[in-house]
């Protein structure tokens, strides 16, 4: 049996740095939803990822970036495996925000997290504010891969959550080597994503892994509301 990886992942950041939007392009990679309304509370979208030969089952919280719904991260990134964090290249407060969130992250989950920083929307470079050094400086720092990403132009996105998922399997691997037999039957050496947004049964099992014991979702939309 192949090893199958579920994770829990939150996408951080502040709000208008493109959270929604990459989290729709890589659960819809050939469209960009420019009609994006401001997240309420989060959404969660289920993608599964075929990486060689391990199968992730990623669970996606995107959190709204709100200041009044900052008091509700940490239902959303409680026992998540993994956080995306997200900045607009072009708007230097969301990057200075960035070292809160991995301050908030630090002061409220006493294990390791896989982290991600996200420098998005560069195309729009001439408008660009945040080197690409300083973001790779910060990332190194804090021990996190680093990304500079579009959802508008769809460059980089897949890549990134390609990254996440590898850091996965490789902080499985250690922890469970016994669970990865080499040469394991497995898929091909593409990635794949069969992504849908979540319907009750995932909910079910994401207010598991939220550790909130209930389902969090409204069903059909995958939508989770604040209570
Ligand atoms: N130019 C450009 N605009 C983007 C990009 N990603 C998101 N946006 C726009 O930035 C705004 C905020 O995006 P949204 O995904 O709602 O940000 P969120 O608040 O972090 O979830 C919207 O108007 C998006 O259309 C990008 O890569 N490039
Ligand atoms: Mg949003």
């Amino acid at each position: 049996m192949k090893p199958t990886i579920e994770a829990k992942i939150v996408v951080l950041g502040a709000q208008g740095a493109g959270k929604t939007s990459l989290v729709l392009r890589h659960m819809n990679k050939s469209q960009f939803s420019s009609a994006v309304s401001p997240t309420i509370g989060a959404s969660f979208f289920t993608s599964r990822m075929t990486v060689d030969v391990d199968r992730v089952k990623l669970q996606l919280w995107d959190t709204a970036g709100q200041e009044r719904f900052r008091s509700m991260a940490p239902m959303y990134y409680r026992n998540a495996n993994a956080a995306l964090i997200v900045y607009d290249i072009t708007a230097a407060d969301t990057f200075e925000a960035v070292a809160s969130w991995v301050a908030e992250l630090r002061q409220n989950v006493d294990y390791k997290m896989v982290l991600c920083l996200i420098g998005n929307k560069v195309d729009l470079e001439d408008r660009r504010v945040v080197t690409k050094r300083a973001g790779q400086e910060y990332a190194n720092s804090i021990d996190a891969s680093f990304f500079e990403t579009s959802a508008l132009g769809n460059i980089c996105v897949h890549e990134a959550f390609l990254q996440v998922a590898l850091d996965l399997i490789e902080c499985e691997r250690r922890a469970h080597p016994e669970r990865f037999v080499p040469g394991a039957a497995g898929a091909g050496d593409e990635s794949e994503t069969d992504s849908r947004r979540g319907s009750n049964a995932d909910g079910g099992a994401l207010a598991l892994a939220g550790g909130a014991g209930r389902d969090e979702t409204d069903g059909e939309s995958g939508e989770s509301k604040c209570c």
